[in-house]
């Protein structure tokens, strides 16, 4: 039944596109299915509608157990870049970068992808020689990136303030400028109706709440709606993979933290870029609707709540005042938080599992946004041939144990 409710009107006329048609179809459950996607975030819809495109498999469900893009993909604050320091990641997220470069075309949908560039600040001398390598790392792989003195950061954000007396200086930046923002919940609504379209059932209210095993290999899964029978699996739940890999007896490296934003009142545009500072706390951007989006760290305790603790707001304000003080009277409009999974090295896990025919792709950590497109390519593709891309080979669970980590702790840039 095509879903033509007045959402999916107005979500129709704010995306001003050409060839407009409804959104996705609203699946019930079948009993089996070739393959079976958990989680319906920007990750599981990109696999979904990559196994369709780009592997020819049509039999196959996004099982989500609230509402598509109800996770961490609507609740992110959209920075979008490819600034990472080593090859193996540089490599995944441009591959991303360059997928988005072309995704309002492919999704047939307006992503507000607005590359306005992405500066990282650096406050002390560890910052600028972790900055300036990044840089030079960067443009070997052939992403561009340049090393930024404080004047030319306030030439490209002129309400920073750079002067020498504040109390966390600004003493350069990284600058990645074709990297920068798009419209989050879009971006599971152009990935679920493109997959839909090419027949993939996206069941919602669906939730998996056990895993069927025989033989050491995957037969199905345990659900809220009934069983589904699949020889194939593939779990993108950011922030409770865990959960579900310990329904397969699989003990994963991750743990879940909560992390908040935040947005003001809307203003006219004062912001042209985004800003992230790693040492202060804060980051900086404003969205197409004049609101000032501001993000911190994680809340250093586990949880699964989707909300955070208010000291951390109050540090992230103090942070926002200290390199903006022409925002000290403004006005916050909501906060909320999303549950994301760590991973020891700050890098993803894309991977097989010792379960034959389970895959996970978790541990995305604070900064899994910005790979959906990338991530649903080579995840698709592991499990479409049950052998990783070369892309994602490095990012296996068995980095744990031969102790190939891919340390991401200082690109990652939102402080763990
Ligand atoms: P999700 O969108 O969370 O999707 C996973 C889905 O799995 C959820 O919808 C959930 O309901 C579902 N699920 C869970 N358990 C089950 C179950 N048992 N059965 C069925 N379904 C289940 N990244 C960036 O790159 N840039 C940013 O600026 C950025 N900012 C962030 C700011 C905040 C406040 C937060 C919280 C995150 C931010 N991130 C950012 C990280 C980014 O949001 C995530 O890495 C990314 O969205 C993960 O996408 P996903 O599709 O894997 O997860
Ligand atoms: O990874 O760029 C990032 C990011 C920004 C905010 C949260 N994560």
């Amino acid at each position: 039944m095509q879903n033509f409710s007045l959402l999916s009107l107005l979500r129709n006329a704010v995306s001003g596109h050409r060839d407009w048609k409804p959104f996705w179809r609203d699946a019930a459950p079948r009993q089996s299915y070739d393959a079976v996607i958990v989680g319906g975030g920007g990750h599981g819809l990109a696999t979904a509608y990559y196994l369709a495109k780009n592997h020819g498999l049509r039999n196959i469900a996004v099982l989500e157990k609230g509402w598509i893009g109800g996770g961490n993909t609507g609740r992110n604050t959209t920075i979008i870049r490819s600034n990472y320091l080593w090859n193996e990641s540089g490599a995944l997220y441009e591959h991303a970068l360059k997928l988005w470069e072309g995704l309002n075309e492919d999704l047939n949908i307006n992503l507000m992808f607005s590359q306005r560039g992405v500066l990282n600040l650096a406050h002390n001398l560890g910052d600028i020689r972790e900055g300036v390598r990044r840089v030079e790392a960067n443009k070997l792989n052939g992403i561009d990136a340049e090393w930024l003195t404080p004047e030319e950061v306030k030439e490209f954000c002129p309400i920073i303030d750079i002067s020498k007396t504040a109390r966390y200086p600004v003493l350069g930046g990284t600058l990645q400028r074709r990297a920068g923002t798009a419209r989050h919940d879009t971006v599971a609504w152009g990935y679920a109706r493109a997959a839909d379209a090419l027949g993939v059932d996206i069941i919602q209210n669906c939730e998996v709440t056990g895993i069927l095993r025989e033989d050491g290999r995957v037969t199905g899964l345990r659900t809220t709606r009934g069983t589904i029978m699949t020889p194939k699996v593939g779990i993108v739940a950011a922030g409770h993979t865990s959960v579900l890999a310990s329904m397969a007896d699989i003990r994963l490296p991750l743990q879940s933290h909560p992390l908040q934003a935040l947005v003001s009142e809307p203003v006219k545009p004062i912001h042209p870029c985004v800003v992230m500072s790693n040492a202060v706390h804060v980051y900086l951007s404003q969205s197409d609707k004049g609101e000032l989006v501001v993000g911190a760290g994680i809340d250093a305790y586990n949880s699964y709540s989707q909300r955070g603790s208010f000291h951390i707001i109050e540090h992230q304000m103090a942070a926002l005042i200290e390199l903006f003080p022409v925002l000290s009277r403004m006005r916050m409009l909501r906060t909320w938080g999303g549950i994301v999974d760590v991973c020891p090295d700050a890098s993803p896990i894309i991977s097989k599992t010792p379960v034959r025919g389970l895959y996970i792709n978790c541990g995305w950590g604070t900064g899994g946004f910005k790979a959906t497109p990338g991530s649903g390519w080579v995840f698709a593709h592991t499990v479409a041939t049950g052998e990783p891309h070369p892309l994602n080979a490095p990012f296996a669970l068995d980095r744990f144990t031969s102790g190939a980590l891919i340390d991401e702790h200082g690109a990652a840039a939102v402080a763990h």
